[in-house]
């Protein structure tokens, strides 16, 4: 009898974090501030004041921590590398000691039998480099090849996955064009300057990579699939135009080597004259793309909604996230199959899937969240439909392993399949992680 859920043999079961997120210590050993530690340390950018000083102490704990996701049998473990540890100026000179903590984190995996997959950039650009323009200075392109290959050189015979950039439209859209996140700047030119600069640092990467590196290269986009409010022209016009600037842009540029036709309109003069060349410069065949989903978007035409002219329509009465974000597990089948027909056949990972929710208080040593379970449960479903329709998706990663840092929602977000108790660093898998475990276990056969 075929068992309807399970998954392909050898797809990895992850687990995601971040540096800035997890880590904490962001000083020690040597290693350079990040826009990132300037930015919370910065008041009214985070909530309550919260930074990453400490956060879940990955940093000291990290051991602790891999014997936990080999107890949840996890195969793979999204982390990134910190660009201030291991070169604290940026460029120039490289920090061993900042190097041999992601030595001996990747060895430690290595040992657990936990497969490393690491992100090169995760949003924490060093202060020393956003000092010289930051993503809106070309030489950003350059930099970042040479820190990728400084990693390369150190790392590549223990890791087999590479990802270069973690979701660019968030370093453009939220660091430069609408400030919310670091380095917090509203500048639709900078913005526009920043995506193409990011794209040229991921094709940089990746031709340092391809000089000598032994295992895989891709890009990790976020994808949120745009569904029209209505079937008025207008509506769907802004539909195309949300879904170019956030799905199509960084996407058509590394695969397709182009951008798509509604953004030049948009942006008006802040549109780069030689647009068209350096999407045509830096298209790359890639090993992998990892792909992280949330929720989608239901868009309406909105003239005031600058400078994409469309808005998000909330979905009354659909289940939302602490975030709030509508849970919508459709649209991860309806993006990973866009993905494949739009693009075609790159292996595909899903880089990070998940949800916050408060959790309620631990009875007897055990988180119940429910909620998180169900959202899990749908989404594994979802991406088990697409690769039974065909799309070669070869792995999943929830986000995350642990509570963390939620950017500038500081530490009110929880969205860890083990909760983390700040004060006291102690760490309880919460209901979901078992759940997950379960999945893995079974190798999705509890799915059904
Ligand atoms: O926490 C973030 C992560 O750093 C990038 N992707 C989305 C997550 C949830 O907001």
């Amino acid at each position: 009898m075929s068992i309807p859920f399970r998954f392909p043999d050898g797809f990895l079961w992850g687990a995601a974090t971040s540096a800035y997120q997890v880590e904490g210590s962001p000083l020690a050993d040597g290693a350079g501030p990040s826009i990132w530690h300037r930015f919370s340390h910065t008041p009214g950018r985070v909530t309550d004041g919260d930074t990453g000083d400490v956060a879940c102490d990955h940093y000291r704990r990290f051991r602790a921590d891999v014997a936990l996701m080999r107890e949840l049998g996890l195969t793979s473990y999204r982390f990134s590398v910190a660009w201030g540890r291991v070169l604290p100026e940026g460029t120039g000179r490289v920090n061993q000691k900042g190097l041999d903590f992601y030595r001996r984190l990747v060895g430690a995996l290595r040992e657990a039998g936990i497969e490393p997959f690491a992100t090169l950039y995760h949003w924490d650009l060093p202060s020393a480099l956003d000092d010289r323009g930051g993503w809106t200075n070309p030489d950003v392109a350059g930099w970042f090849a040479d820190y990728a290959d400084v990693l390369f050189r150190a790392l590549d015979g223990e890791v087999r996955f590479w990802a270069t950039l973690n979701e660019p439209w968030v370093v453009s859209d939220g660091g430069y064009l609408f400030g919310g996140l670091a380095p917090g700047h509203h500048d639709a030119g900078e913005a526009v300057r920043a995506s193409f600069n990011l794209m040229r640092a991921h094709a940089a990467a990746v031709d340092a990579y391809r000089a000598d590196g032994r295992h895989a290269i891709g890009l990790v986009v976020n994808l949120e699939p745009k569904y029209p409010a209505s079937e008025r022209p207008e509506d769907l016009a802004a539909t195309a135009r949300s879904a170019a600037e956030m799905n199509r842009l960084y996407l058509d540029m590394a695969l397709l080597g182009r951008t798509p036709d509604e953004l030049p309109a948009l942006f008006g003069e802040a549109w780069p004259a030689d647009a068209a060349a350096v999407a045509a410069s830096v298209r790359r065949e890639l090993d992998f793309l990892g792909i992280n989903y949330y929720t989608r978007g239901v868009m309406r035409d909105d003239p005031d909604a600058l400078p994409y002219r469309a808005s998000r329509v909330h979905q009354d009465g659909a289940p939302h996230t602490d975030i709030g974000w509508e849970v919508f597990p459709q649209g991860l089948f309806d993006c990973l199959t866009w993905v494949k027909n739009r693009y075609g056949d790159v292996p595909l990972y899903i880089t990070e899937n998940g949800a916050a929710y408060p959790d309620p208080p631990a009875v007897a040593g055990v988180i119940d969240d429910p909620l998180r379970v169900g959202y899990l449960r749908e989404h594994l479903r979802a991406a088990h439909r697409a690769i039974a329709a065909g799309v070669d998706l070869r792995g999943y990663h929830v986000w995350s392993l642990l509570d963390n840092f939620e950017w500038n929602h500081g530490f009110s977000k929880r969205f860890g399949i083990v909760h983390v108790d700040y004060a006291t660093q102690r760490r309880t898998v919460k209901a979901s992680g078992r759940f997950y475990a379960e999945v893995i276990a079974s190798h999705g056969a509890c799915l059904a």
